[in-house]
C-alpha cells in the first residue's frame, strides 16, 4: 500500500464509522434521521416508532403508509389533548413541506407498530419500509431502545 491509498482506506473508514453513528438514511431530497421503536414488554400489542423527517426538496411531500415485518401492520398516529387525556388518533398521512422537517418524536406524532409479532428487545434491528407519495418507497433500519430514564411516561392507547 502506498501512502496515499493508505490515507485513502483511513478516510474511508472514517467516513463509515460516521454514517453508522449518524444512523441516517436518505431517499432523494428526503432523509430519514435515527429510525428507532422502543422495547416493549411481552404480551404488549403495540409499539412506538420514532424518527426524524427532513426535506431539502423544493416541493412538498407526505408520509403515506409504512410496513415492517415486527408486526401486523404500521400506523402512522398523532396525539393531541382531549380535557386532560392524551389520545391518538390515525391519520393517513404525515405531511412534509418543502425545505421542512418533521419528527416524530414520544409524546408527539409516531408510527404504531399495531399486533408485535414478538416482544421488542433493546439492541434488535429490523427493516422499515416508508412510502411517500412523491420520492416513492425506502427501506431503514429501525434500532430498538429502551426508553431513557428521564423520558415521559407511556402514553395511553385510546382511540
Ligand atoms: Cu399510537
Amino acid at each position: 500500500m502506498t501512502q496515499l491509498q493508505r490515507l485513502l482506506a483511513a478516510l474511508a473508514l472514517g467516513a463509515a464509522t460516521l454514517a453508522t453513528s449518524a444512523h441516517e438514511f436518505k431517499l432523494g431530497a428526503i432523509t430519514i434521521g435515527h429510525p428507532y421503536a422502543r422495547t416493549t414488554a411481552p404480551g404488549q400489542p403495540t409499539g412506538g416508532g420514532f424518527l426524524k423527517l427532513v426535506n431539502q426538496g423544493a416541493s412538498a411531500d407526505k408520509l403515506l403508509s409504512a410496513t415492517a415485518d415486527v408486526s401486523s401492520r404500521v400506523e402512522l398516529h398523532t396525539m393531541r389533548m382531549e380535557g386532560d387525556v392524551m389520545r391518538m388518533r390515525q391519520v393517513d398521512a404525515i405531511e412534509l413541506p418543502a425545505g421542512g422537517s418533521v419528527e416524530l418524536k414520544p409524546g408527539g406524532m409516531h408510527l404504531m407498530f399495531v399486533e408485535l409479532k414478538a416482544p421488542l428487545k433493546a439492541g434488535d434491528k429490523f427493516p422499515l419500509v416508508l412510502r411517500f407519495e412523491k420520492a416513492g418507497e425506502v427501506t431503514v433500519t429501525v434500532n430498538v431502545e429502551a426508553p431513557k430514564a428521564d423520558a415521559a411516561p407511556p402514553h395511553e392507547h385510546r382511540h
